[in-house]
């Protein structure tokens, strides 16, 4: 079963990831794993902590010469602002400064000071930072890129940032590349400036901002995942992973919850057979029927709350004194919501990854090949 681990602290030396069960033989380009991590670090509006990392992937076991060899794939990416901090965050000999003891509402500190007993919620906030996504986009990258050997393609957006949303209507490749390009993850010129001076004026009040963001996998093929149990649901890994992203308060796949306003008729796509396959007039459904592709795009969108810190704290709780003072304030972006569709990519982008070496097996490309070959032949005939 393909699974992944990460570690690392946001201001320690360096983020690490295992990836375990990758089959042999899949050639990896870490030039496009870097290309990801730089795409992560993009968007309007983000804090001082980009401007000194340039996230890069380190291969450290599982590939030679450029190719998967069956054993587990781990990587690092240095954190480059560890120099600032290397004498708070040794692992021996750790001076007390900038402790923390003024909870944010909102983030992990609290609660996971309570949970782990610390006294210093550095310790919490240390890992809970969404810093570990990159280690989650390097991985991304390198599921993604065995699936882009089956035609499998990826696409992400930005649907609306705060109250606005993007007004484009047609999403082909041009709408992509804008969309890329665009410093809020838009295609319309109109919404990104609208969505821009949104940013701006809660940045002038010390406010962050959310966001939704989407992500569309093309070429998927029909029956990754399984209606039989529930935990092989492929709709149901990809929320779990979806959810499991920083700050992500919501998920919902095709039509999600505008589909509990209307009528079934308008809901489920209709279903038609020319030249040989099977195809659907719409895609409500978002790619995914009883917990399986159905060959349709897999949309998925998933709601971002907006980041914790606030230049302008919340109230809180000193843990020290118990009086009510200002949360702390960690360097912080206004908004993330464009590094938030690229990471959203990775993690969805892995969903697929398992579900497909669960279908095709999972030692070598070339046996996977020839199971996903014979396959396509079958239901060709169906
Ligand atoms: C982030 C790195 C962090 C934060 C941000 C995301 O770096 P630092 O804490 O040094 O500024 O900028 O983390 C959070 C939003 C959070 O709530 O922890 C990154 O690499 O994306």
């Amino acid at each position: 079963m393909l699974r992944y681990f990460t570690a690392g602290e946001t201001h320690g030396k360096c983020l690490t990831a295992i990836i375990e069960g990758m089959p042999s033989g899949v050639f990896i380009d870490v030039q496009k794993i870097n290309e990801a991590l730089h795409d992560r670090q993009q968007g309007y509006a983000r804090g001082g902590r980009m401007k000194i990392e340039t996230d890069k992937a380190e291969i450290l076991s599982g590939i030679r010469n450029g190719y998967t060899i069956g054993s587990p794939i781990s990587l690092r990416i240095e954190n480059r602002d560890w120099v600032n901090w290397e004498k708070i965050m040794d692992s021996q000999n750790a001076v007390s400064e900038k402790t923390v003891t003024a909870p944010r509402p909102g983030h992990a500190d609290l609660t996971g000071g309570l949970k782990y007993n610390h006294r210093d919620l550095r310790n919490v906030l240390e890992r809970a930072s969404a810093r570990e996504t990159a280690a989650r986009v390097a991985v991304g990258s390198i599921i993604k890129q065995m699936l882009e050997q089956f035609d499998i393609k990826f696409y992400s957006r930005c649907v609306s940032i705060g109250p606005v949303f993007d007004e484009s209507k047609i999403f082909d490749d041009e709408f992509y590349k804008r969309a890329k390009n665009s410093p809020v993850g838009f295609g319309s010129e109109k919404s990104e400036k609208e969505a821009i001076a949104f940013i701006d004026n809660a940045k002038a009040k010390g406010e962050s901002v959310g966001g939704i963001v989407e992500v569309r996998i093309c070429n998927v093929p029909i029956g990754l995942g399984s209606y039989a149990q529930y935990d092989r649901k492929l709709d149901a890994n990809i929320a779990f992973s979806a959810m499991s992203v920083q700050a992500i308060k919501g998920v919902e796949i095709g039509d999600g919850f505008e589909a509990a306003k209307k009528l079934g008729s308008s809901v489920h796509d209709e279903i038609y057979y020319s030249n040989g396959k099977y195809s659907r007039g719409t895609n409500n459904a978002g790619g995914i029927e009883g917990g399986m592709s159905n060959g349709e795009p897999i949309i998925v969108r998933a709601a971002m709350k907006p980041i914790p810190t606030l230049y302008t704290p919340l109230n809180t709780v000193d843990i020290n004194t118990k009086e009510t003072k200002k949360a702390s304030v960690e360097r912080s972006d206004t908004c993330a919501v464009y590094a938030c569709s690229v990471v959203l990519e990775a993690v969805v982008g892995f969903e697929i990854g398992k579900a497909f070496l669960e279908k095709f097996g999972n030692d070598t490309l070339v046996d996977i090949k020839n199971a996903y070959n014979s396959y396509i032949e079958r239901i060709s005939q169906y």
